[in-house]
């Protein structure tokens, strides 16, 4: 072996005729057929130029070609660093400088922003669009389809993923091969996936839950996936008897009960939900239990370190428990203050260590210092307990931060553009209940004296600097904002005053 993610991920299936994707248009990809298609990409990207340990941005919606270009990433043994396709022109900018990035991947549509982009720092730019079409793909069918895979090792970097910073700027986490290697195995362990399994894929491409959590644990096992481009209930409906397993953020399930076509006959022979990247209520759980008679599986995990932690396959599977740690990986509750191990139900800060933690933040010692411990404990920011039976409970996060739907807002990059607009003296972004999102965003505004800040004018801002899902989905003009005697925003007291305003 001499690339470990390649070898065991792709390449033990280069000559396996099963189905890897079923696609929405009816069509099926095999093993063999992805990987002779990565291949090409593969030979595409080193005739550009790029060498082993050289990043690859990508931008583009959901589709086997961005698999196809992580394979081909892995094989070339360069850097894969997925971007959410709806970020603005201003948020990739950042990404691409701060990464270093030699290649950005981008769709058609968004080419003539990032074409500025590349030209200043110097970065290739070619396109892939949702059609399958696009000039990386061009490019690929008329190159060879062998390949000599690169030499790489496990310590090697496999991903960069940004995730936002509580104080500035988004950090991106650095993700060895032996990081992705040993989540997707401890999880297609843990989870029982076989060749067998049929899993119904939903989620975006462009985070761990949708690319290590699913799409490893999927190559692992050597089973198949039915490729959704996004969770669309009509499609939902459609596929889930076909599937044996789906993964989702609580989103998918409390929009799958609200529907009426959802029912304990649709999803009879499934055998596995997980749910994941945000807190799934113990009512979902249970309401979903007595519609369908399945218990879902809730597992915690975050961009850092993949999955930390799991509710058991066989075993009682707790309603507000993240279960208990997957093996080689070491949990403990520590004091905020001191860093003292704390004892079973005693409340503290959340700690992990195992072959899953990353190795630091890209071009930021200084983040990483703080965060992750000389010993390999990475503090991971939730605030949480151990129960007497070991299972975990996730109780807050010490880190200011909201998770909407499963994607995650960080309240400081919003603060900064909204205390930058005329009349605007300063602003508390906080994160309120959602009966769809979970959690929203809301902005609190105070308003300059004698100034009248223009909502409207705030909002198109936002949008020109901000992806949509980022958005407050309130703002609100008050006089003052509530502070303790160190003068410090008294968040929680807003957090509570607005609690209800999406709840119906
Ligand atoms: C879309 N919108 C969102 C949003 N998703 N707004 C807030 N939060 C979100 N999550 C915007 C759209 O731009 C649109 O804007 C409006 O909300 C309504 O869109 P929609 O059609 O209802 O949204 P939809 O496309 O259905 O998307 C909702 C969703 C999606 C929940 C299906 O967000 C999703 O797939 N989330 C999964 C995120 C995920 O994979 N997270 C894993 C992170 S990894 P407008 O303009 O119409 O108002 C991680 C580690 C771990 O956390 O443990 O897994
Ligand atoms: P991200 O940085 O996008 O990877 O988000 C990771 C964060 O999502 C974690 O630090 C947790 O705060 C949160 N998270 C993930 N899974 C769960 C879960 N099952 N329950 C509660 N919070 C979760």
């Amino acid at each position: 072996m001499n690339n470990p993610l390649y070898d065991n991920l792709f390449g033990v299936h280069s000559r396996n005729d099963d189905t890897f994707l079923y696609l929405i248009n009816g069509q099926t990809i095999t093993y063999r057929n992805f990987l002779a298609n990565s291949r090409r990409i593969a030979n595409t990207l080193v005739d550009l130029g790029l060498k082993p340990g050289d990043c690859v941005a990508i931008q583009v919606e959901k589709s086997p070609e961005m698999l196809n270009i992580y394979a081909a990433c892995a094989q070339a043994g360069l850097v894969f660093l997925p971007l959410n396709p709806t970020y603005t022109v201003d948020e990739i900018e950042y990404f691409i400088e701060n990464s270093g990035s030699r290649l950005i991947i981008c769709n058609k549509k968004n080419k003539e922003g990032l074409t500025v982009i590349a030209k200043n720092l110097s970065v290739l730019i070619e396109t892939l669009n949702s059609d399958s079409t696009g000039s990386i793909i061009d490019k690929a069918n008329s190159s060879s389809e062998d390949f000599k895979t690169a030499t790489r090792s496990k310590d090697d970097l496999a991903a960069l993923l940004y995730t936002s910073g509580t104080t500035g700027k988004s950090k991106g986490a650095m993700l060895t091969q032996a990081n992705l290697l040993s989540n997707g195995n401890a999880l297609m362990t843990a989870w029982q996936f076989t060749k067998s399994d049929i899993l119904l894929h939903a989620l975006p491409l462009f985070h761990t839950h949708g690319l290590f959590v699913a799409t490893n644990v999927i190559l692992s096992a050597g089973g198949s996936m039915i490729f959704l481009p996004k969770f669309d209930l009509d499609d939902i409906v459609k596929n889930l008897p076909k599937s044996s397993a789906m993964m989702g953020v609580p989103t998918f399930y409390m929009r799958l009960l609200a529907d009426d076509r959802f029912n304990k006959k649709l999803v009879h022979h499934i055998r596995l939900f997980v749910s994941g990247s945000a807190p799934l209520l113990s009512e979902t759980h249970i309401q979903f239990e007595k519609i369908t008679g399945h218990r879902i599986l809730e597992r915690y995990g975050m961009t850092e370190t993949n999955m930390n932690t799991s509710n058991p396959y066989n075993g009682e599977r707790r309603a507000g428990t993240v279960g208990r740690p997957l093996p080689c990986v070491e949990l403990k509750i520590t004091d905020p203050e001191t860093g003292r191990e704390l004892s079973n139900n005693e409340i503290g800060q959340i700690e992990v260590r195992g072959p899953n933690v990353f190795k630091g933040y890209w071009r930021m010692p200084k983040k990483t210092k703080a965060e992750l411990r000389e010993n390999g404990f990475f503090i991971t920011g939730d605030l949480g307990k151990i129960d007497k039976d070991g299972y975990i409970h996730i109780l807050g996060r010490d880190k200011d931060l909201i998770i909407s739907g499963g994607f995650n807002i960080y309240p400081k990059e919003l603060e900064e553009i909204i205390d930058d607009q005329e009349g605007v003296l300063e602003s508390a972004v906080i994160g309120v209940s959602h009966s769809d999102f979970g959690e929203t965003p809301i902005a609190i505004i105070v308003q300059e004296a004698e100034m009248d800040p223009n909502i409207e004018v705030i909002d198109r801002n936002l949008r020109k600097s901000l992806a949509r899902y980022k958005h407050p989905r309130k703002m609100i003009i008050v006089d003052k904002l509530p502070r303790n005697a160190m003068g410090k925003v008294q968040k929680n007291i807003l957090r509570s005053f607005y609690k209800d305003l999406f709840l119906n």
